[in-house]
């Protein structure tokens, strides 16, 4: 291990000894950066990967709301502006009970070098709140997104830092918060938030996004590696709107998607999701709030497996689509064992490293990292920046065609990273290397900031 990588990374490990994620996601990156640090001794004397792993500014604060029974809640929100060195912070907020300082820091993190490999101008910020949207009604959505932007609108712009959607937060939700900032504003700045309705500067495909761009980058894999869809078998988890997206573009380009998982368990469906009304039904569970897949098994007839997760089933392809580390070691060995030949990433690091290693081990398997495979949302969202500026939108084709477009040259710049530093055909190295170097370059042309 090149030693400037190892202290940087025990120095990392004692500064942020309570936040695990965000260290994952630290040793994973930097990790696959060794050949490039040893041709690079220029960046130990400018402190480069210590200035890369602290965030710019974390913003925390309490948000204070009420709710239909007249209850005072008080949650607490997060902006994380972690790189700003090649455009304005650009990232999704997650409104999750779960949400800590080291989950939005591995997911700025992770935006940083994603947003890069976008090859659009945007830099790294995530943010969100611990608020649980399960459960609530549409006044309690709204009146929470009010609180929340009665804060953070002081802290982003359309120059500065531009919000979107995560887990949690859909159309709907960036309705509400875009509302308040304009009213706390006097001003009509729609490029502060992307994923807006198209009624008020929103951009076609920003909601198949993610989930498209997922899929146009299989079709990349599947070029290079003289395959297609035709006929192919999907194990899919989550059931959101990036599951939803991936669905309807596998589906349309003739595989079949059968497996589906929510925080309840697992949906087989061996016919696979592959009408118009099964498809629409996922949005259907997404907007009701419940936050279950076991309605999808009742209403269409198929198992449902109670606590369990999609891994194990015999597919050709699986795409974890839900959350972090939903696939560890023991999960990773099931997939291996069911003869999968393509493990592709959706959802932000859903891989513990352990399970990573294990997979980029593995004769024959190809592996594809979150950070290229979902940067179709972010682009797509970058894009609507851009139509934001021009006061002016490009149709569904145009804007689809691009979004086609930077998913193959992610595909061709990650593959081409890792062929010139020795990873051979390695697409996890690849992206961490080609997001890596735009930044670098960025942050030293840009002196001690
Ligand atoms: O993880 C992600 O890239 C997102 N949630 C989308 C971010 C964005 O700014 O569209």
């Amino acid at each position: 291990m090149n030693a400037y990588i190892q202290r940087v990374l025990e120095e990392t490990r004692e500064k942020n000894a309570n936040e695990p994620e965000f260290l994952q996601t630290v040793e994973e990156v930097l990790t696959s950066l060794e050949p490039v640090v040893d041709r690079h001794p220029e960046y130990e004397k400018m402190a480069l990967l210590e200035r890369m792993v602290e965030p710019e500014r974390v913003i925390e604060f309490r948000v204070v709301w009420e709710d239909d029974t007249g209850k005072v809640n008080v949650n607490r929100g997060y902006r994380v502006q972690f790189n700003s060195a090649i455009g304005p912070y650009k990232g999704g907020l997650r409104f999750h009970p779960s949400v800590n300082l080291s989950m939005m820091k591995f997911l700025g993190f992770e935006q940083t070098f994603k947003n890069s490999l976008t090859s659009l101008p945007i830099g790294g910020g995530k943010g969100g709140s611990d608020f649980n949207p399960r459960g609530r009604s549409d006044a309690e959505i709204m009146h929470f997104c009010q609180a929340f932007m009665t804060e953070l609108y002081r802290h982003i712009g359309p120059d500065v830092d531009v919000p979107a959607g995560d887990l949690g937060v859909g159309g709907k939700e960036i309705g509400y918060l875009f509302g308040q900032y304009k009213r706390i504003r006097n001003a009509y700045e729609n490029g502060v938030l992307t994923g807006k309705g198209l009624s008020y500067g929103g951009s076609f495909v920003r909601p198949e996004a993610t989930g498209f761009g997922a899929v146009y980058y299989v079709a990349e894999v599947f070029r290079h590696e003289g395959d297609n869809f035709a006929g192919k078998t999907f194990a899919l988890s989550g059931f959101g709107n990036v599951c939803w997206g991936a669905v309807t573009k596998i589906t349309e380009l003739g595989g079949k998607v059968v497996t589906i998982s929510g925080p309840d368990g697992y949906v087989y469906d061996p016919e696979g999701i592959t009408t118009k009304e099964k498809i629409d039904y996922l949005l259907e569970m997404r907007n009701s709030r419940r936050d279950r897949v076991q309605d999808y098994a009742e209403k269409f007839g198929v198992e449902f497996y109670p606590g369990e997760k999609p891994w194990g089933r015999p597919v050709d392809v699986v795409m974890p689509c839900a959350t972090q580390n939903e696939v560890n070691l023991e999960d990773a060995r099931k997939i291996v064992e069911a003869g999968v030949r393509y493990y592709i990433e959706v959802s932000n690091m859903p891989t513990t490293n352990e399970a990573l290693k294990f997979l980029l081990g593995q004769e024959g398997m190809i592996v594809a990292p979150s950070k290229a495979v979902n940067a179709g949302g972010v682009s797509v969202s970058a894009l609507e920046m851009s139509q934001n500026s021009m006061r002016y939108n490009w149709t569904p084709k145009e804007v689809d065609k691009k979004l086609k477009d930077i998913m193959c040259n992610i595909h061709d710049a990650s593959a081409k990273a890792a062929e010139e530093y020795g990873f051979g055909y390695n697409l996890v190295a690849g992206a961490n290397i080609a997001g890596f170097l735009k930044v670098a370059q960025a942050m030293i042309e840009q002196g001690l900031v």
